[in-house]
């Protein structure tokens, strides 16, 4: 009796492991466990350290921070991002073909939502996007609201310069 329900426990440590296993890796559907992939996923191995590492993403990837891209779908198909990754904004300094633009964040979804520039708080000038561009690590866990804050909300509204990002804990396991 006491074999069988150690056994029984066994076993449904085993299913919602694997479970686990299964509904944190996402693509790899692999509903076979196998000890070696759990070690793989949860053992932390030191050679794949760098895998786990911070990233720097450019905002806007190969577009980069200008009028008229849609920085909110943007945001959508890049997330998830992480404490601690490190956003790019990329943008020339204003000249006689291209706009200034800047960045600025939002203390409130609401202020968010109307590109309400005067209750945001600048991050960058227009002359701080250029070269390597200008650099804002994810270092708290809340939602953070970036916008463009020129013409006093008129590049966030009609020109959609907005996104929100909402950085998640990094596992300490490994993606497969
Ligand atoms: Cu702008």
């Amino acid at each position: 009796m006491a074999l069988k329900l150690g056994h029984g426990v066994m076993i449904l440590v085993i299913i919602s492991a694997s479970m686990f296993s299964v509904s944190m890796a996402n693509k790899d559907w692999s509903f076979g466990f196998n000890y070696t992939d759990w070690w793989s996923r949860f053992g932390n191995h030191p050679q794949n350290k760098t895998q786990q590492q911070p990233k720097q993403i450019v905002v806007g990837g190969s577009e980069h921070w200008h009028y008229g891209f849609n920085y909110t779908d943007w945001a959508f198909k890049s997330a998830p991002f992480y404490l601690n990754d490190t956003l790019v904004f990329k943008y020339d300094a204003p000249n006689a073909t291209s706009f200034p633009h800047s960045v600025y964040m939002f203390k409130s979804f609401g202020s968010f939502l109307k590109c309400d520039i005067e209750k945001a708080k600048m991050l960058a000038n227009p002359m701080q996007g250029t070269g390597e561009g200008f650099k804002f690590v994810l270092k708290r866990w809340k939602p953070h609201y970036f916008a463009c804050g020129e013409r006093n909300g008129f590049h966030c509204n009609n020109g959609t310069m907005k996104f929100a990002v909402m950085p998640m804990i990094r596992p300490f396991w490994q993606w497969p």
